[in-house]
């Protein structure tokens, strides 16, 4: 990937429901095909143990790369919007099943903190199923605090990750 870092949105996908696969490349379609956003990349589909309740099915993830002049509040509509339509109904139980899940990991160089919006997403540093995803899309990535994704890696244990399929 040439484009420089700074200029992308890195958006973190995850499914468990209603042959996530199918979700997540749906998705993805999803996403490229709106005309305010530029999909650059897609990672591989992996396969990944649920973080959170365990009596839920493994989770398919991925990681895309996508260029936009939306601002993120807009784009977090926009990703709203598309789990809605992939018929994600928003439950209490947190960390629960969901068809699609649409996280914005990283926005350009932004850091963000709004009652809508935490970039980089909070949990972006301990999650095997974002940064082994993010990695195969942006292996020079150093994150807005300074650490280069490489050397966060060697620290994250891959907890059974499988790649599933290319994207
Ligand atoms: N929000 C704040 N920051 C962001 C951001 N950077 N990106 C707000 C997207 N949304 C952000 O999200 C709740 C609210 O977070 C939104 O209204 C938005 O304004 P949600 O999608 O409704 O709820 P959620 O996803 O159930 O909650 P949460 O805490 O975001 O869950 P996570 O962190 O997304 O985790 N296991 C595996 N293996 N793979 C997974 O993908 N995902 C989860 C959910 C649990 N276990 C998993 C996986
Ligand atoms: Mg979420």
């Amino acid at each position: 990937m040439t484009k420089q870092h700074s200029e992308l949105v890195f958006l973190g996908l995850g499914a468990n429901l209603n042959a996530p696969l199918e979700q997540i490349r749906k998705a993805t379609n999803a996403l490229s095909e709106h005309a305010e956003i530029n999909l650059v990349a897609s990672s591989s589909l992996y396969g990944s143990k649920p973080m959170g309740p365990q009596d839920q099915p493994d989770y398919v993830n991925s990681v895309v790369a996508i260029e936009t002049n939306l601002s993120a509040l807009a784009l977090l509509d926009i990703t709203q919007k598309i789990e809605l339509d992939f018929g994600r109904v928003r439950k209490e139980n947190r960390w629960g099943p969901r068809t699609l899940d649409i996280d914005i990991i990283l926005f350009k160089d932004q850091k963000i903190d709004n009652e809508r919006l935490t970039v980089p997403h909070y949990g972006m540093k301990t999650r095997e199923f974002v940064l082994y995803p993010l990695h195969e899309v942006a292996p020079e990535l150093c994150l807005p605090c300074g650490t280069e994704l490489t050397e966060l890696l060697k620290t994250i244990d891959k907890n059974s990750l499988t790649i599933l399929a290319t994207s």
